[in-house]
Order: structure tokens, then sequence, then C-alpha cells
């Protein structure tokens, strides 16, 4: 008791003290997501979906700079869910992340947890997700988190602000494409449509009624929040006529870029502006898949920037030229000329001194089936690796295991280089370098080591390229480039001065891409590729950052409610 009324009167004689100058005082906000089979319609064909609260995309949360959110995820569905806050760094709090069996078990039908998500400096876009088997593919929604004073952007002040959601529509059912092509170890289906706010847009059969609209009014300036949350792949974006700047991405700021299209990886968000500055009339937004390799879906989601007004309509909008679908430089170029903010005020913290170096190989992998009688070449299955490790997912959350010290979950030896070394990104590679080794492998960081890692791309079975995503932290992208990384020259082109700030960032078809981090955020933290097939077939693994000394270098208990196994 006199410890609470000692801290009370030392808050208010803080708040006395400092006055004026007391930054606006952060905010709580309460929210319920319930989780339920919600019945929808699309390309006129019915099915139920896995919403949150009924709505598709989901709820929007509008909070701002270092609030505090409680969400009361109730589980009226008949199976298993847990929340991902993607891009949210959850200082010493990873009980809220959400990925199963890394973090927590999952929400059991039925049940309730009630999660905390703590924002510190994310500023900008991100977004929330199912992370428990393919869920996400419909139980996500944006996360929009304002500066503390209102419209304090390092941009011109737009007129408006839409969030767009890119996402992916499968007629089936999404639970039967996970368990068809997990158990056939082929590739997953394609979906039926890509979709802008939950609608394919109307150059897809029997969806003209199901088209996103946005009204303008000529002269005003746009801001797009974006968001990927498609399921499989990288997308271009692009609308017909209208130039845009690029302004944020991941929730931070960017410098301003200007462009013709964009390129958005799963996992990413990209705010942008524009100008409605053309003749008034009916404009197509669209989106097409970046494919690097392999089978792909070249079908487009569309969406219709109009002006208000009065004018005489064309027959039809007009429609954008995307990048080819097979545009690598179109897409690297985009991803290539993002740079940090990096001003006085808002200022870039990249490690300089690097105590920590990685180097992770991405690759598809081919593993034997008995007769050779599974889908993926040569009647063989199709798994994915980091370091020739494809992760298997524990019974226990490595999280619980590690606080509760319960062994056997995990191992923490995840190798700091491949096993072997060879030409990546050759042509030709030997087919027994295809085979993966598999387990449940952590890597344990000290609290406050500085961490290179530099991702490889391999071109085993295929190259393509890997939105790699970083819970717990966002990271500088300092260097990118093709081919085989060189430790010696690629290092001297290292961008340390803006380098952007992301969670995600796409590893170039048989290419690498280094990144840097400061690993003081204690906790349990998943590492994976964005595309869904590829994390289900075991491109993932954990970091594991260790606590720090001083009281607020340790991680906090666990809440109450949080879901064990
Ligand atoms: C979908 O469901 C609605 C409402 O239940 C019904 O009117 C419609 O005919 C159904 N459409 C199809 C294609 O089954
Ligand atoms: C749901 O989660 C519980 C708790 O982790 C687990 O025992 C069960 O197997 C899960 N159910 C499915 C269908 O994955
Ligand atoms: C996947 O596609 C194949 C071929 O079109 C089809 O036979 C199968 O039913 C589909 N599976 C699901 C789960 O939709
Ligand atoms: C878009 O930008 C390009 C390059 O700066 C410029 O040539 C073009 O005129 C711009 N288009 C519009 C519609 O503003
Ligand atoms: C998409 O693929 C289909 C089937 O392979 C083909 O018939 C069609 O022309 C392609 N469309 C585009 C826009 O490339
Ligand atoms: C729109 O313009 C047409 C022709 O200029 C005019 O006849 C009509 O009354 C206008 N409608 C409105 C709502 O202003
Ligand atoms: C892209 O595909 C087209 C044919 O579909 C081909 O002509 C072109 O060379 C390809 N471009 C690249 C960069 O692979
Ligand atoms: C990107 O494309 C622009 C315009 O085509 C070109 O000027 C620039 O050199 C390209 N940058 C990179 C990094 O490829
Ligand atoms: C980097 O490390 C070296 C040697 O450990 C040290 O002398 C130097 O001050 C460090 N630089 C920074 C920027 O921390
Ligand atoms: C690796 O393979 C690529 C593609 O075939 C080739 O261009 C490159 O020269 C090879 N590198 C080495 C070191 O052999
Ligand atoms: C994992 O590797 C072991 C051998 O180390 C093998 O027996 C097992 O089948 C593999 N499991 C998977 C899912 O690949
Ligand atoms: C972490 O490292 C930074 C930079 O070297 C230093 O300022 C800070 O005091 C360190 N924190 C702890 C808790 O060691
Ligand atoms: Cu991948």
């Amino acid at each position: 008791m006199w410890s609470f009324v000692n801290l009370a009167i030392f808050h208010l004689l803080g708040f006395l003290l400092l006055g004026t100058t007391l930054p606006s005082q952060a905010m709580t906000h309460h929210h319920n997501f319930v989780v339920a089979d919600t019945p929808y319609s699309r390309l006129c064909s019915n099915k139920s979906i896995l919403t949150v609260n009924g709505q598709f995309p989901g709820p929007t949360i509008y909070v701002t700079e270092g609030d505090t959110i409680v969400i009361d995820v109730i589980n009226r569905a008949r199976q298993n869910i847990t929340i991902h806050w993607h891009g949210v760094k959850q200082p010493r709090y990873p009980w809220s992340d959400g990925p199963e069996y890394i973090t927590q078990c999952p929400i059991q039908p039925g049940s309730t947890f009630n999660q905390r998500i703590v924002l510190s400096d994310e500023i900008g876009t991100l977004w929330w997700h199912a992370h428990s088997d393919w869920s996400r593919a419909t139980v996500h929604g944006a996360l929009i988190v304002y500066p503390r004073k209102k419209n304090d952007y390092p941009f011109p002040i737009p007129h408006a602000e839409i969030p767009i959601i890119l996402g992916e529509w499968w007629k089936s059912d999404i639970q039967a494409v996970l368990n068809e092509f997990l158990q056939n170890g082929g590739d997953p289906n394609n979906s039926d449509a890509f979709l802008i706010n939950g609608q394919p847009g109307d150059l897809y059969p029997c969806s003209r009624q199901d088209t996103f609209k946005l009204s303008v009014d000529y002269g005003k300036r746009y801001l797009i929040r974006m968001v990927n949350a498609v399921m499989n792949n990288i997308m271009f974006f692009r609308i017909a006529n209208h130039n845009i700047t690029v302004v944020g991405s991941d929730g931070a700021y960017t410098k301003q870029l200007n462009s013709d299209y964009i390129t958005i990886s799963p996992g990413q968000t990209i705010d942008f502006l524009f100008v409605a500055n053309q003749p008034p009339s009916r404009y197509y937004m669209a989106s097409h898949v970046y494919a690097s390799a392999g089978i792909f879906d070249n079908t487009t989601t569309t969406a219709i920037l109009q002006y208000t007004g009065n004018y005489t309509l064309s027959s039809s909008p007009m429609l954008p030229t995307l990048p080819d679908f097979n545009d690598t430089l179109a897409s690297t170029n985009f991803t290539g000329r993002l740079r940090s903010l990096a001003n006085k005020k808002h200022p870039i913290d990249v490690p300089l001194n690097v105590s920590t170096k990685f180097l992770f190989t991405l690759s598809i992998n081919l593993q034997p089936c008995v007769n050779s009688n599974c889908s993926g070449p040569f009647g063989d299955r199709l798994l994915a690796s980091v370091n020739n490790i494809s992760f298997t997912q524990p019974r226990i959350a490595i999280l619980q295991a590690y606080y509760d010290r319960i062994s056997g979950v995990y191992g923490d030896d995840f190798p700091r280089r491949p096993p072997f070394r060879f030409n990546y990104t050759a042509d030709i590679i030997p087919r027994t370098l295809w085979r993966a080794g598999n387990g449940t492998e952590v890597r344990v960081l000290r609290y406050n080591s500085t961490v290179e890692i530099v991702f490889q791309g391999t071109n085993t079975v295929a190259g393509i390229d890997h939105p790699m995503h970083l819970h717990g932290q966002s990271f500088y992208v300092v260097g990118w480039g093709f081919g085989n990384f060189d430790k010696d020259r690629d290092p001297l082109s290292y961008n340390l001065v803006d380098p952007p700030y992301q969670n995600t960032i796409a590893v170039p078809r048989n290419g690498w891409t280094a990144i840097r981090f400061r690993a003081n955020n204690p906790g349990v933290w998943l590492m994976h590729c964005h595309l869904d097939r590829h994390l289900s077939w075991g491109m993932d693994m954990v970091f594991i950052t260790r606590n720090g000394r001083t009281a607020d270098a340790k991680m906090m208990p666990p809440p109450r409610d949080f879901p064990r196994c």
C-alpha cells in the first residue's frame, strides 16, 4: 500500500513539474474480437469463412503512437485460433505475439484470451492476422498508428486516408486446401481470385457487384495505407494515370519515393500519397502477382477510383499497365529504392559494430516419398528450409518451454551458417543438395547483441523470392544483390546511412539480402518466410533473446489466462 501511494505521488509530482512538456497521455483501447464461422458469398458461390466480429476483412484498429491495445479474443469457432500483431514489437512481452506453438498454444473453441498489445516506436500502418494453420486468409485487418499530434506528418497532409488490404479468395474451404497439399506433398491449389478490400473486382467471372470503389475530389491528395494480406504471392499494384509517392512502410516513415507502381510482399505495408489531378472520370486500380518461379495465378484484381462531380462516363475505366508477372527488375527496383526518413525528428540507429553474424540459406527442398507417390516434382514431397533445416512445430509452445524450463521441446543449436558451401545460385544444382533435414532448433541471442543476418536465396528445386519476416523487432535492410553473397566485397556497399526499417523484406530470387538489428527485446521470436506455403513447408526458425541484467531488460511474467499446452 505504502509503495502504491508513493508511486501515485511520484506521478502527480512528475505531472506538475513537467506541466505542458508532458507528452499526451498514452491510451488503452479495449476491443472484443469474436472469432466465428460466418457465411460469405463471392464469385457466385457461398461458403463459410472464419471472421473476426463477422467482418471480412476484419475491423481496422486506430491508435496513437505508444498506446496499448487490449483485445479479448473470444473463440466461438469450431477450430483453434491465435492472433498475431504483425510489426508490433511487444517490448519484453512476447506473450501476446501469437504464432501457434512458438509463443503460445492456440485459443481453443469456447475459450478467451485477453491479449495486451504494447506499442512503442511503431508509426503508420501495420496489421493483425491469425497465426495458426491458414486461418489468416480471412482473419486479418489493418492497424493504423497515428502520430501523437494530429496530422504531424513528415509529408503533405492528405485530404483523406484509405486502408487498402490486398487479399486472396478460395472457393474451397481454406483448411481443405491446406490439408490437401500437406498430405499430397505438392503445391497448394491456386486461389480463385485476388481481392482489394475483400472484393475481387469486375474482371473475374460473376463479380460485377463485388468491386471496391474509392470516390475522390478533383485536386485533393489522398493517403493509401496498403497491407498485403495475400497468402502466397508478392503483388504489383498500380493506379491508371496516377503517379504515387511512397511515404512509409512497415510502421516507419520513408523518404518520399515517386513511382507509378508498387511492389508489396505478403506481410509488408506501404503508405503512399496520390493527387486526384487527372480529368474527372473513373480509373482502375489493379493488382496482379509478381511470380519469380513456377506456376502462378495470372488474374488481376481491380478497384475503381471515381472522381466526384458531373462528367460524361467513358464506357469502361482505363486499366493500368502492370509490370510483367516475371519482371524481377521491376520488383527489386521498387523495393531497392526504399529509404528510411533518417532525419533529426525521426533518427535511425543502425548497428555499426556487429557482434553476431549469420549466413542463412533459404531453400525449397524435396524429400523422397514411398513409391514416389507424392505430388511434388519427381513424385517427391516439397519442403522448405533455413540453413537446410525444415522447421518442425513442437507440441508445447517454445516460449512456455523456455520460461518454465521444460526440456526436450526444442534444441538451441540452430546453425550460424549453412552445412554445405556450393554455388547457391547456379543454374544446375546436384539433386543430393535438394534434400533437407528437419528439427526444432532455436538460436539464442545475448541481450543487446548486434546481429547481422545475410539471407542467401538458393536455386535448389526452384529459385524464388522469399519475403522474410521477423517477429519482435524491425531490422535495417543494409544491402542486397543477385548471385552469391561475397563477404569481402558486398559489405563495402552497405547502406548504413538511411537503410529502410522493415519487418518484412523480399530476398530476391537467386540473390541475397543483409539485415541488421539490436537484440534488445527479450523473448521468443519467430522468423519466417511470409509465403504461407513456404512457412508450412518449414521455412522458419526461432530466436530467443535472453534477459539483460537490469530490471527493464527482462521479460515480463505471463498473463494469468495465457493459453498453455
Ligand atoms: C447464397 O446464399 C444466399 C443467401 O442464403 C442465396 O440467396 C443464394 O442463392 C446463394 N447462392 C449460391 C450460388 O448458392
Ligand atoms: C488445438 O489446440 C490444442 C491445444 O494446443 C491441441 O491439443 C489440439 O490438438 C489443437 N487442435 C487441432 C485440430 O489442431
Ligand atoms: C484442388 O484442385 C484440384 C484440381 O483442380 C481439385 O480436384 C481439388 O478438388 C482442389 N482441392 C481443393 C481443396 O479445392
Ligand atoms: C508520372 O511521373 C512520370 C515520371 O516522373 C512523368 O513523366 C509523368 O508525366 C507522370 N504522370 C502523371 C500522370 O502525372
Ligand atoms: C493466363 O493463363 C491462362 C491459362 O494458362 C491463359 O489462357 C491466359 O491467356 C493467361 N492470361 C494472361 C493475362 O496472361
Ligand atoms: C450534368 O451536366 C449535364 C450536361 O452538362 C446537365 O444537363 C445536367 O443537368 C448536370 N447534372 C447535374 C446533377 O448537375
Ligand atoms: C518473362 O516471360 C516472358 C514470356 O512469358 C519471356 O519472354 C521473358 O523473357 C520473361 N522475362 C524474364 C525477365 O524472365
Ligand atoms: C529503377 O528504374 C528507374 C526508372 O526506370 C531507373 O532510372 C533506375 O536506375 C532503376 N534503379 C535501379 C536500382 O534499378
Ligand atoms: C566498435 O567496436 C570497436 C572495438 O570493439 C570499438 O573500438 C568501437 O568504439 C566500436 N564502435 C561503435 C560505434 O560502437
Ligand atoms: C554460379 O552460378 C552462376 C549461374 O550459373 C554463374 O553465373 C556463376 O559464375 C557461378 N559462380 C561460381 C563462383 O561458380
Ligand atoms: C525428420 O528427419 C528424420 C531423420 O532425421 C526422419 O526420420 C523424419 O521422417 C523427418 N521428418 C519429416 C517431417 O521430414
Ligand atoms: C545496449 O547497448 C547500447 C549501445 O551500446 C547501450 O547504450 C546500452 O546501455 C546497452 N544496454 C544495456 C542494458 O546493456
Ligand atoms: Cu519463401
